[in-house]
């Protein structure tokens, strides 16, 4: 794993805030539900790229389009595309940008991302608004896991073996940015899905 803290100045925080924004315009936030219970997350989504990441009842899986408009998503914006390739140093563009958006009081459980074919490609993460209290663990769910902030403006590259362990957000610390006027926080998280 490589941490990159305060990667992204305000400016270019603004920037990729507003570019986010015009994709949510296009794509809007749904609340996607769970496997088999179909309870919802308490984090809402959506994505830009060729291929979106969806979670319903029937599984997890990529599609190409949105769940509920059904239209394409969008593309990844370029200044997007340009933090991919300058901090995973990969030549291939990647195809999927979750947008995960949360509220003060939202979380994400534990999980390990694993529905790509592109199993060596690298993730990026890239956090936007109020600061993350992240869990990294390790190959195993009981493997053992420490935590760390994730603040507005920094990177993550999930990358060799760091690529397969498992995360999620245990919670948000509410009133540490003031980048989102609503408050809470917005990840994009970009994957390769096709072997490149
Ligand atoms: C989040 N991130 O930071 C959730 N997954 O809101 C993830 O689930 C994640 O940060 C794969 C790689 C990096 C991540
Ligand atoms: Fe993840």
């Amino acid at each position: 794993m490589r941490l990159l803290p305060g990667f992204l100045s305000l400016v270019a925080q603004r920037h990729l805030l507003s570019e986010v924004r015009h994709v949510l315009a296009c794509a809007p936030l749904y609340s996607p539900a769970m496997p088999r219970s179909g309870s919802p997350y308490s984090v809402r989504m959506s994505n830009c790229g060729s291929l979106g990441w969806l979670s319903d009842r029937s599984g997890y899986r990529y599609s190409p389009t949105h769940p509920v408009t059904g239209a394409p998503w969008p593309p990844i914006p370029h200044p997007i595309l340009d933090l991919w390739h300058e901090t995973t140093g990969a030549a291939y563009a990647p195809e999927a940008c979750l947008i995960n958006c949360y509220a003060p009081t939202a979380r994400l459980g534990l999980h390990r991302d694993q529905d790509e074919h592109a199993k060596d490609a690298p993730i990026l993460s890239i956090s936007l608004g109020d600061t993350a209290l992240f869990r990294l663990g390790g190959p195993d769910r009981k493997s053992p896991t420490r935590s760390f902030r994730l603040g507005s403006g920094d990177l993550m590259v999930l990358e060799g073996p760091s690529r397969h362990w498992f995360h999620g957000v245990d919670r948000i610390a509410p009133g540490t940015s003031q980048l989102l006027p609503e408050g809470g926080r917005i990840n994009l998280t970009l994957r390769r899905v096709t072997v490149p």
